[in-house]
Order: C-alpha cells, then structure tokens, then sequence
C-alpha cells in the first residue's frame, strides 16, 4: 500500500505508543486554579475572573454524564454542554471569534489552521497538573500542527473504519466477506448487493476522501486534484447504494438493524455494536479493523479566543486527565483516552478491543489523517457535494 513518508513515521510513533501495553501508575492530582491564560495575540497573562460557569462544545457521544455531573458537584461550577458532529459544524463557530464557548474539541486535521487564524488561547500548562499523564507520543504528533503543543491538550484518539451487520451482510452478499474488507463500500459488485439493508457513510469529505484515496492505493493525504477526481469518481459508481451520509444518527441506526454497513467513527461504532447487545434485538455489529488500512486521529481540548471562564477550562481539561475520570469515560465513549494510565483501568473487553486499541501489526496498516491544504480542501468539499447530490 501506498503512503506518504509522513503518514508511515507518526505511524511508527504511534506503535511505539499506543499499541502496547502501558505499565505507568496511575497519577491524579488536583488544579488549585489560581488561573492565567496567555492569548495567542497578547503577550501579557491576564488574571481570570473568578465564574461559576462553563460552557463546552464537543463532539456527541464523547463524554459520560456522570463524570461531567461529578466535576460540577466537586467545583461548584454549572457545565453547560452542546455537541456537534463534524469538524466542519465546530470550524464553522469557532472562526466566527464568538463561539459562545470556554471549551471545544476539534480533530489534529483542523487544529493548525484554525490555530493559524488566531481562535484559540495559549494554553497555561501548570494550570494543568495531570498534564504530565497525557502520552508523549500524542503530544509528538500533535506537534506536527501545533508547534511546541501550545494550544491544543489531547483527549481521545481513534480512527476512521467500517463496521458491517454482520448476519444481515452475510445474507446479502451469500458468501465470505471479500479479502479486502473496503471493497463492501468501494465495489458496486458488493456495495449492490448490501445497498438493500443499508450503507451508511460519515458526512464529511475531510473524513471520507483519504479512505477512498488509500483504498486506491494511493497516498491518503494526496493534495493532487486528478487524485481527488478519481476518488470522487469511485465515490460515485457506489453512490446509488448509500442510503445516507450521517455522522452521528448512524449509532442508532446500525444499533436498530437499519444499517448494515457503516463508515464511521471506531469508537461511535462500538457504541452501535453495546446499544445492540443492551437491547438484546440480536444485531450482531462487527468493527472491522481492515489490512489494507484505516485512519488514525487525535481529537484535543482547545480553549477559544472568546471564553469568558478560563480558569474553569483548565480546571474540565484537568479533570478529563485525571486517569479514573478518563478511565471512566473511555469505557463509556470506547475510544482510546489521551491519559496514559487511564488504559489499566478501563476494562477488558474495551482494552483488547482492536477497533479502539489497534494493535502494533494493526497500525502498521493504519495511516495518519493529516490536514489538506486548503485549495484541495476546497475542491474535496465541492466534490463531496456533487457526490452527495448523486451528479
Ligand atoms: N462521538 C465522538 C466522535 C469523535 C470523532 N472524532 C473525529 C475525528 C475525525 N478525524
């Protein structure tokens, strides 16, 4: 398989990093919260208001509930949550300058450029005591588009992937899964055969082209636009079998049996496959970790230019650091927490899962999503609407 030099090396990091086991103890410590922020444009810190409040925007399905309702009770601070479902709806607010928002959480593909336009804060790391457990090697990575990692503090990372119905896929296709598990979505010979139980597709074309690019076997993160046209074109022959392009609503949907082929995000699919196994309905949902390749991320914790409760930010990031808390939530998001310890105590069937921990060999295949410049960005996004349109 084809890939950039850039995309095997943080791949290389990553096994190295994540893949293997992690003997660390567990470390907790507590922001005392006297807080400064330093702002990318103001050199001076300024002290922040005490508030009782904070505001977070981050992805759906990225938290449990009860360790949000615990930080409140433990501060005496009112977290207001909303979520949003792709970079593109988070890139949208936060450019503004007003996002209304103390807290946000974007992917490593959109971090650099919206950094670059000034949206963010320089984070005050000693406001962040369980910062030392976040893993070395994400931070390595995130380095690639937040130098010196001044803005952004790693909270889960993931990848992009497929995950089938597997008695429904089974049926419909009337024999063996094909070797190259992407052919289910990129072959009409098999995308035909599953379009009456179901595709589903993530509704992004920052998300979807370096997997289509990498099944072609060309490199992911491909800025050239005969490559993008191609992939477009690919798209577009298995077009009449996608039922729809969501990148949230399809959880409950493949939980239902409605779907019986996702592109998704891995930790979002394993959702799917618990919801189903809750309800007892016997949809049997398989992650597919596929040989010929998956994309690997790193969503992070950034603090808008516009908040107006600093301290309390660093006090949440603090919080999602601590290990038992990013234990707690990794369990319940089933993706793979920035804090290092968290993965000794998060249970079993989560840690040995390889759609949420890929092995070594697993990441040997995997490859890192990298930002697009912006001109190919662009065209991406304007051929993803022709795809969605189906002309
Ligand atoms: N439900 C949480 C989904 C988090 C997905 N992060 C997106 C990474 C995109 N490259």
């Amino acid at each position: 398989m084809k890939k950039t030099l850039l995309a095997s090396s943080v791949v290389v990091m990553f096994l190295a990093a994540c893949g293997g086991g992690n003997n660390n103890a567990a470390q907790s410590k507590t922001s005392d919260a006297g807080s400064t922020a330093s702002s990318g444009t103001t050199a001076s810190a300024a002290p922040a208001a005490a508030t009782d409040s904070l505001k977070i925007y981050n992805w759906s399905d990225y938290v449990d509930p009860e360790t949000v309702k615990e930080f409140e009770a433990a501060n005496k601070i009112k977290a207001t949550y909303d979520f949003y479902d792709s970079n593109e709806a988070l890139e949208a607010k936060v450019l503004t300058g007003k996002s209304g928002y103390d807290l946000v959480v974007p992917s490593n593909t959109f971090v650099g450029r919206q950094i670059k336009a000034g949206a963010y804060l320089k984070i005050d790391k000693n406001q962040i005591p369980n910062y030392n457990n976040i893993d070395p090697q994400l931070l390595k990575l995130m380095n690639d588009v937040d130098a010196g990692n001044e803005y952004a503090v790693p909270y889960f990372w993931g990848i992009n992937t497929i995950a089938i119905n597997k008695d429904k896929v089974e049926k419909a296709l009337g024999g063996p899964l094909p070797d190259n598990q992407w052919d289910l979505l990129f072959k009409p010979e098999y995308s035909n055969k599953l379009k009456s139980c179901g595709i589903s597709v993530l509704d992004s074309a920052a998300e979807v082209f370096p997997m289509a690019l990498n099944y072609m076997g060309k490199d992911p993160q491909s800025d050239k636009s005969e490559d993008l046209k191609a992939a477009a074109e690919m798209i577009m022959k298995v077009r009449p079998d996608i039922r729809r392009f969501s990148s949230s609503g399809y959880i409950d949907d493949m939980a239902r049996g409605d779907l019986c082929l996702v592109l998704g995000y891995g930790g979002d699919l394993n959702i799917a496959a618990r919801r189903a196994k809750e309800a007892k309905s016997n949809v049997n949902i398989e992650v597919l970790v596929p040989k010929e390749g998956f994309g690997v991320w790193v969503d992070s914790f950034m603090i808008p230019k516009d908040s107006a409760n600093v301290t309390n930010a660093y006090k949440y990031i603090n919080n999602t650091l601590d290990p038992k808390v990013a234990a707690k939530n990794g369990n319940f998001v089933t993706y793979a927490p920035a804090s290092k310890p968290a993965k000794d105590l998060m249970e079993k069937q989560y840690t040995e899962n390889r759609s949420i921990f890929p092995t070594d060999a697993d990441l040997q295949n995997g490859f890192m999503m990298m930002p697009m410049k912006p001109d190919s960005l662009k065209m991406a996004v304007r051929l993803w609407q022709d795809i969605k349109k189906g002309s």
